[in-house]
């Protein structure tokens, strides 16, 4: 680690997470466990995870929802989230990689290199995934720092795809043995299956509260709970958001609100948002519309659908899991038309009254699927804007024109 560089890192979270978490009014008890986790964010759990390296566990550093975790905790591993989601990596990215790639993949090789990121020093490997071609060529380079293993998604969901797909998770539970020196059986993942169903069952039970008008918790708030969801103890964290659960649906019964009734409601569909990546979330509801939902993998795409829990043989758990990762309709895919049903079925059930598209800078895949996106948004009549940026703060008095510009029309 550059301890002298991570402590400037460290330096500048707790201002920033104070002016835009913090200082929100009527939160939710139940957001302080996620606070203390964004406090201990290099403390608690990769202590955790080196402890679990100390009894010889093994630790595996993940940069998309189609790695499948379960594989991993089968075999006595650990998966953690390792997506970039700070400015402060990009620099030491862009000294590798095309100044014009994607800010995620900036960050997320910026994280490793600049070696101020515990999470993305303590992995013992790392497993990427062919989902564009920005994350693939970065692979070749972090390759170089640490073992890597690469599943290649394939780029269609035809029959023969999700078969491909299969073979893909059966040679990656046979890498993760070999690294773990414990064998996945079925007993184990049918135990993982479980525990992260679970997990996903927790996050939708959030999200549900979210479709009440007042909305009982802020989009922020959502977010963080999500974006946090990807490196903590998956059992804990369950536990944690059924308890935060309970508070906002108590919240819903007696109508309170963090916004007003008929405030308009947001929803967010397009690239993900790592952790610290709050700014469209802040500016939106900063200007005074809460987001209701984000249609993206920090978001519906993270637990929208469960593993099937009833096959007990590997062979059987394998297509399941295979079935259940298919599902995610990432632009990675041609055609990706489920993605736009999608956003159309989530706008009706969150009775949304605008729908932003974000689209991280350079990222091709999503702004071109924008096109689609318009299209059959304004087929329906829904008032959509598009936004591209970075994680820079240069674009932030421009954006929030355009926001508060946006957020007027759907007042009138
Ligand atoms: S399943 S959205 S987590 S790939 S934004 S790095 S696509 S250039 S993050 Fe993603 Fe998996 Fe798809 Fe979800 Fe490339 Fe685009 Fe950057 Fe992206």
């Amino acid at each position: 680690m550059n301890v002298d560089k991570h402590d400037l890192l460290c330096e500048a979270l707790p201002d920033a997470f104070g002016g835009i978490y913090l200082s929100q009014e009527k939160r939710p008890e139940g957001m302080n466990y996620f606070n203390f986790v964004v406090a201990e964010i290099h403390g608690v759990r990769p202590t955790e995870l080196l402890e679990h390296q100390a009894r010889g566990g093994k630790v595996f550093g993940t940069f998309c929802v189609y790695v499948p975790d379960e594989v991993v905790f089968a075999a006595g591993g650990i998966a953690t989230g390792l997506c970039g989601g700070s400015q402060f990596w990009v620099p030491a990215g862009e000294s590798v990689l095309p100044v014009n790639t994607c800010p995620l993949i900036k960050a997320s090789v910026g994280a490793r290199l600049d070696r101020t990121c515990p999470f993305f020093r303590i992995a013992d490997m790392y497993v990427g995934e062919t989902t564009c071609d920005g994350k693939k060529k970065a692979w070749e380079i972090l390759a170089g720092e640490v073992p890597f293993h690469v599943m290649d998604v394939p780029q269609m969901k035809r029959p023969q795809d999700i078969g491909r797909w299969a073979d893909e998770i059966k040679g990656f539970i046979k890498v993760v043995d070999e690294f773990t020196g414990n064998r996945v059986t079925p007993e184990a993942l049918h135990q993982s299956i479980v525990m992260l169903n679970n997990k996903r069952r927790a996050l939708k039970r959030l999200y549900e509260t979210r479709k009440a008008d007042p909305v009982p918790i802020s989009g922020k708030d959502a977010l963080l709970a999500t974006e946090i969801a990807f490196y903590d103890d998956p059992s804990r964290f369950t536990e944690m958001t059924n308890n935060l659960c309970e508070e906002l649906e108590q919240r819903v019964k007696r109508g309170e609100g963090v916004f007003p009734a008929g405030a308009p409601r947001i929803m967010i569909t397009g690239t993900p948002m790592a952790i610290p990546n709050w700014k469209l979330h802040h500016l939106v509801e900063s200007a005074g519309a809460p987001v209701v939902v984000e249609e993206s993998c920090t978001g519906t795409r993270y637990f929208e659908h469960l593993v099937e829990e009833e096959p007990r043989d590997l062979d059987g758990q394998i297509i399941a899991l295979a079935e259940r990762y298919m599902k995610t309709n990432c632009a990675c895919f041609t055609p990706n038309s489920n993605r736009i049903q999608d956003i159309l079925r989530l706008a009706q059930e969150y009775r949304v009254d605008g729908i932003i598209d974000y689209n991280l800078q350079f990222c091709g895949l999503y702004s071109t699927e924008s096109y689609l996106v318009k299209q059959a948004l304004d087929a329906q009549g829904i008032p959509y804007l598009h936004i591209e940026t970075d994680y820079s703060e240069q674009d932030f008095e421009q954006l929030r024109t355009r926001v508060e510009a946006f957020l007027e029309r759907l007042r009138k």
